[in-house]
């Protein structure tokens, strides 16, 4: 991989990451294949087609396909630079422990085809060490290769580590303007994944070393989560004072430093209420604030149920339609989602008389089999329920007029319609703020 010569690449796992970063490789002309473990997803992608939802992505991927730059296959092939993008859940022992047996085997299929002069990147979100830990696999593997970082020697492959960081959503955007940290085994592995992200990264690349880009990224979804729990303890300090946390929180984020996070029912996602977990297992004793986060997040989950349910009790016979499955706005993403718990807990205790309001699902998910619950339209609701639970902020709710639901008594989780909890505080001797 020499000059303007274009590399070869190889992607490993087209998932939500791996597949917009394959296809965003290939539109900057270098040529990918893509590797999954699942036939119907390289069948699918080979087709031109795409098993996610992203914006935009559908086009993309059609585009690179037919021009010959994107195939999938179930088989690793060789490349010049490797990128591995594998999930990394917990194991199932409860107690969070991350498991990285998918990095693990990812680098062990990348060692049966690496060859001299080749680039290996880790896209994971990974424990600290991951990287090293799968350096240490390979040499074992392949002892005829000098690998970087275990002697003085010039390696002859590089490792690096480099996470994305963009938002489900905006992944296509982000993924090509967002700063990227990438960090090296060594400085030169560093330089030669830095090359590579060049070609389609538009944003500011900066190097580092391996182990500062695997905490870099564990701390910014831990920030977040840090920060949305203190927004959500502030709405159930409201509750219990009878206060509106909108209006505080407004007023607070007048003072020039002050930028409090919006309360919600939880939060949700497959990343920022998982990666704290990495950070509190790599060093439990000295994570406590990190791992409090986590709890109140968890805990606010449970207290919208709480409040939920006690204002459908009060209010007999009355229907009830939720707002929302999807784990944040204006997505169809409904994995881990805190709405779609809290939904369907009350579908499963009040049965038929809840309605779900979901523009971004076709049909309900399993859970909500057999409870009697009915997946409808906004407009129905509306005009059929006497009692509105805003659990998603999706845009097409937040433009509802306050006379299209002034009847109802609403609990706004979300915040989208700042008039609402005084009413309904009024109107149903509660006072519901968070
Ligand atoms: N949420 C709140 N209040 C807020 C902001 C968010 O309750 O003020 C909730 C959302 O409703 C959702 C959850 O938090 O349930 C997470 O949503 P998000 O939009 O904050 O983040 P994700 O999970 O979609 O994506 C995050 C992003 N990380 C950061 O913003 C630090 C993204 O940039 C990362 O790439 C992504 O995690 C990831 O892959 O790690």
């Amino acid at each position: 991989m020499r000059g303007d010569t274009k590399p070869q690449v190889c992607v490993i796992g087209l998932g939500y990451i791996g597949l917009p970063t394959a296809a965003i490789i290939a539109r900057a002309n270098c040529p990918v294949t893509g590797i999954d473990v699942s036939d119907h997803v390289v069948e699918t992608i080979n087709r031109g087609e795409i098993h996610i939802e992203e914006v935009d992505l559908d086009g993309l991927v059609r585009g690179v396909v037919q021009r010959g730059l994107l195939k999938a296959s179930t088989q690793i092939a060789p490349a010049d630079v490797f990128v591995i993008a594998v999930p990394t859940p917990f194991e199932h022992d409860g107690k969070h422990t991350p498991d990285v047996s998918y990095v693990m085997s990812a680098a062990t299929e990348v060692a049966g085809v690496l060859k001299k002069g080749d680039c290996i990147i880790l896209e994971s979100t990974s424990p600290v060490g991951t990287t090293e830990q799968m350096r240490d696999l390979i040499a074992g593997l392949r002892p005829d290769l000098k690998m970087p970082g275990q002697t003085g020697e010039i390696p002859d492959v590089s490792i690096a580590y480099c996470p994305e960081r963009v938002l489900p959503g905006k992944i296509l955007e982000e993924l090509t303007h967002n700063d990227r940290s990438i960090g090296g085994i060594t400085p030169r592995c560093a330089r030669k994944a830095l090359a590579f992200y060049k070609r389609f990264v538009r944003g500011t690349c900066v190097t580092t070393d391996a182990k500062s880009a695997e905490m870099t990224k564990l701390v910014e979804n831990a920030y977040r989560d840090v920060n949305i729990a203190f927004a959500n303890e502030l709405s159930i300090i409201a509750d219990h004072m009878k206060l509106d946390v909108w209006e505080v929180i407004k007023l607070a984020n007048r003072h020039p430093r002050v930028n409090i996070l919006q309360p919600g029912p939880g939060v949700g996602g497959h990343c920022i209420a998982v990666d704290p977990y990495f950070i509190i297992h790599g060093a439990p004793e000295q994570s406590p604030l990190i791992r409090t986060g986590r709890e109140v997040n968890d805990a606010k989950m449970h207290h919208v149920v709480a409040r939920a349910e006690q204002l459908i009790a009060e209010n007999p016979g009355v229907p009830v339609a939720c707002l929302g499955l999807a784990f944040k706005a204006n997505i169809d993403d409904f994995r881990e989602s805190p709405a779609r718990y809290v939904a369907s807990r009350l579908a499963r205790k009040f049965g038929s008389r809840v309605s779900i309001v979901e523009p971004y699902a076709g049909e309900l998910p399993a859970e909500f089999k057999d409870t009697g619950a009915q997946l409808v339209d906004l407009d129905h609701s509306l005009e059929n329920c006497g009692i509105l639970i805003v659990l998603v902020d999706h845009d097409v709710f937040k433009v509802v007029p306050s006379e299209e639901r002034s009847s109802a008594l609403v609990y706004d989780t979300r915040g989208i319609w700042p008039d609402a909890s005084m009413e309904t505080a009024e109107k149903a001797g509660l006072r519901l703020a968070s």
